[in-house]
């Protein structure tokens, strides 16, 4: 089957929406490390919305920061690719032109930091996962002894890390007597300005206590939330789009129709009027960022492992059983005293959208992909819910039961028997500590309130959050997690 590209656009047939302006005049003005599908379905979407209105060198440099796989899909397509939109029956289908190039980290280090540094680039986008910016969880800091850090350290010409790629670029720029571009981090920590600012200051002082201060003082980080479903595309997704488009694509991705971006107003060398597309241009993004990390991203982690464990795949699945549905609405009710209300936002009403979010039939969100990586998820998601409701002697039992479901999901063992894939950076830590406590809810909370990347030294010495995590686990390990979110929502009922 031809591929779709520039030379085989005017084949799409006109139900197909495709972006509305010249894409060979495009030029390069962000390069965006990461461009997995939640970047392909959010920044790119928004930018390419915003390129049809006001065109402008904004295209987007698309980088893999370690397989090549998309970028291998995206390159014989001239970085055209389709955004499937789906709710109810009738898929849509959209191809963005966006991405106007392409770059493999490992492939040429030197040339991405030299891409970087020129002065065409004015933003330095990044959707590098939680565990892409090598820090501490639970304190946000520098971890000066990742492996990738400790190489980056050694070899700044030729980094692996985001951060060490970003502060290479910012050297440059530099010596090259060129302003720092903007560094905005799409990822769904809180604060994630900060933290990014937080972390290339503290890899530059780690080189260059002058380059530090330069970037303290001219270099613009703006804090953002970013919101869109965007589960990982499977080979049928692929064939729905070519049976479609008439074209083969293989770098198509999937989203749902809500998308929401805002955007704290700190820009050092301009940027494209995202607004127009929708994007909330604001001075404080933190409550934003704590109602959707605490109460998207909270209940998601929660319900991929509850849901994982009661033998569902999707979180459409897992969220349709009134029991999980239940325990959701339970656990929105600790959360949403934590959250200060958004200008304009109705928190109860946010959360029913959320449920019918994850009931969207048509999204096939596994339960497994969600629960990746949740040592450097639970801190933003649910141990800072936790601390507000603990210093107000508020109840936990929704919260504590995310964590404790959590706990058994990480034993790497399913209810029937059958092992679990778990994808954690701290995978081995996690399955050492709970194999050495065999089936003790006790010991497993105990072996694992040691690692203090997660929970910090506070939680392990807090008794009533101990004792609620490990009577939900003893709950689970014994009776399921079904009936463990069925007694969280009795215990919060008393
Ligand atoms: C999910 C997020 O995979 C996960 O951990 O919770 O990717 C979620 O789908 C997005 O944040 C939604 O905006």
């Amino acid at each position: 089957m031809t591929r779709l590209s520039l030379a085989t656009l005017d084949r799409l047939p006109p139900a197909v929406k495709r972006f509305g302006y010249d894409r060979r005049a495009l030029r390069t003005g962000i390069v965006h490390l990461g461009i997995g599908a939640f970047a392909r379905a959010h920044l790119a979407d928004y930018t390419d919305d915003v390129l049809a209105r006001d065109f402008d060198a904004w295209g987007i440099c698309g980088v893999s920061m370690r397989k090549p796989d998309v970028i291998e899909a995206l390159a014989p397509q001239d970085g055209l690719y389709t955004i499937i939109t789906r709710a109810g029956a009738t898929p849509q289908f959209r191809v963005v032109g966006a991405l106007s190039d392409l770059a493999v980290l490992p492939a040429d280090p030197r040339g991405l930091v030299a891409r970087m540094a020129s002065p065409d680039t004015r933003i330095v986008s990044l959707t590098v996962t939680e565990k892409g910016y090598c820090h501490d969880p639970a304190t946000g800091l520098l971890n000066a002894s990742h492996p990738d850090i400790a190489h980056d350290l050694s070899h700044r010409a030729e980094p692996r890390s985001a951060i060490g790629a970003v502060v290479a670029a910012l050297a440059a720029r530099r010596a090259a007597g060129l302003g720092p571009f903007t560094v905005m981090p799409l990822d769904n920590l809180p604060s994630n300005g900060k933290v990014a600012r937080g972390l290339t200051l503290a890899f530059a002082s780690l080189l260059d206590e002058s380059l530090a201060r330069w970037i303290e003082r001219e270099g613009a980080f703006p804090s953002t939330m970013i919101d869109r479903i965007a589960p990982a595309t499977t080979p049928a997704d692929l064939e729905t789009v070519a049976s479609a488009l008439g074209l083969e694509d293989r770098a198509a991705v999937v989203a749902e129709p809500f998308r929401q971006w805002v955007i704290e107003d700190v820009f050092a060398q301009g940027r494209p009027a995202w607004e127009t597309a929708g994007a909330e241009i604001t001075t404080d993004v933190a409550p934003y960022e704590f109602m959707k990390l605490r109460m998207l991203n909270g209940a998601h982690s929660s319900l991929a492992y509850l849901g994982y464990l009661a033998g569902y795949e999707t979180v459409a699945d897992a969220s349709g059983d009134p029991v999980l549905a239940a325990f959701l609405e339970g656990l929105w009710r600790e959360v949403i005293p934590t959250v200060p209300p958004p200008p304009g936002v109705d928190l109860a009403a946010y959360a029913r959208a959320l449920l019918e979010r994850f009931r969207n039939p048509a999204i096939r969100h596994r339960t497994w992909q969600i629960a990746m990586d949740g040592s450097q998820k639970l801190p933003q998601r649910l141990l800072g819910t936790i601390r507000d409701r603990l210093r107000s002697g508020a109840p936990i039992d929704h919260l504590a039961t995310g964590v404790a479901a959590w706990m058994r999901y990480v034993m790497g063992v399913d209810e029937k028997g059958d092992p679990i894939d778990v994808r954690d950076p701290l995978a081995s830590r996690l399955r050492s500590a709970t194999d050495a406590a065999g089936r003790d809810a006790g010991r497993i909370v105990g072996a694992l309130l040691e690692i203090d990347a997660i929970f910090g030294d506070d939680l392990p010495a807090n008794a009533e959050f101990r004792r609620a995590v490990t009577t939900s686990l003893d709950r689970i390990l014994r009776d399921g997690a079904k009936a463990a979110a069925k007694a969280a929502a009795k215990a919060a009922g008393r």
